[in-house]
């Protein structure tokens, strides 16, 4: 049973720059990840709601910093980038925006880095990993679209991408929005990082 009740999850607010965000409140989920990755879907999945965050196939639909709510924590869906088909103006505008947002003054308690598990990750992935590693951000890479491969292909890039991305097991969980697969891994994350370990806590062996 999970701790945050998600069937509260509401919309907030959307934002076109960083400084339009009021400061935080509460605990913070941020999402990050290449457009088209399942970030939105994936968000849906948590909260158990289709229709909530705009999702769709073409890449570049979330254009905004989208605040939702549920159970007094904050998620956060970012745009994504890299979708190359899209103006200069515009991914310099999403870059901007992710850039402010990351460097800005929050509580990031968690950020899940998404990266979809079919692929190597790109240029921009390794980038993204590198810039949450260096600036010490407490973050979790959930690989996307599992669905899309059979058993035995999942467990190859799972190794493959975790090798490549130099994380430690407990820091890359494999998923599906259209399964659920995974989701309550990244729950169970969620509240350790949101909820402190009043509960959770195993405590050290002695
Ligand atoms: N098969 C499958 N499709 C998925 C999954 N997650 C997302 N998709 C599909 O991938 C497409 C993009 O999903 P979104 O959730 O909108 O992706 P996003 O990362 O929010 O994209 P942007 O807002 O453009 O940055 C949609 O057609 C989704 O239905 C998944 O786990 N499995
Ligand atoms: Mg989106």
């Amino acid at each position: 049973m999970s701790q945050i009740n998600y069937n509260l999850a509401k919309f907030i607010a959307s934002y076109g720059a960083t400084s339009q965000i009021p400061p935080s409140t509460c605990p913070e989920v941020s999402f990050v990840g290449r457009s088209n990755v399942g970030k939105s879907s994936i968000m849906n999945k948590l909260f158990n709601r289709k229709g909530l965050v705009k999702v769709s196939s073409t890449p570049g639909k979330t254009a905004n910093i989208n605040f939702f709510e549920a159970d007094g924590i904050h998620f956060v869906d970012l745009p994504g980038y890299g979708f190359a088909q899209r103006s200069k103006a515009e991914r310099q505008r999403w870059a901007q925006l992710i850039g402010d947002y990351l460097e800005s003054e929050r509580s990031f308690n968690l950020v899940v880095s998404l990266v979809d598990i079919r692929h190597d990750p790109s240029k921009l992935d390794f980038n993204m990993i590198e810039y949450l590693r260096e600036n010490e951000f407490n973050f979790v890479v959930c690989l996307t679209k599992a669905d899309k491969l059979g058993k035995g292909q999942q467990a190859k890039q799972l190794a493959n991408i975790r090798k490549q991305l130099q994380l430690d097991p407990e820091d890359i969980i494999v998923t599906s929005s259209q399964t659920g697969a995974g989701i309550d891994a990244l729950k169970r994350r969620i509240e350790e990082d949101c909820l402190g370990d009043e509960d959770g806590y195993e405590g050290e062996e002695e």
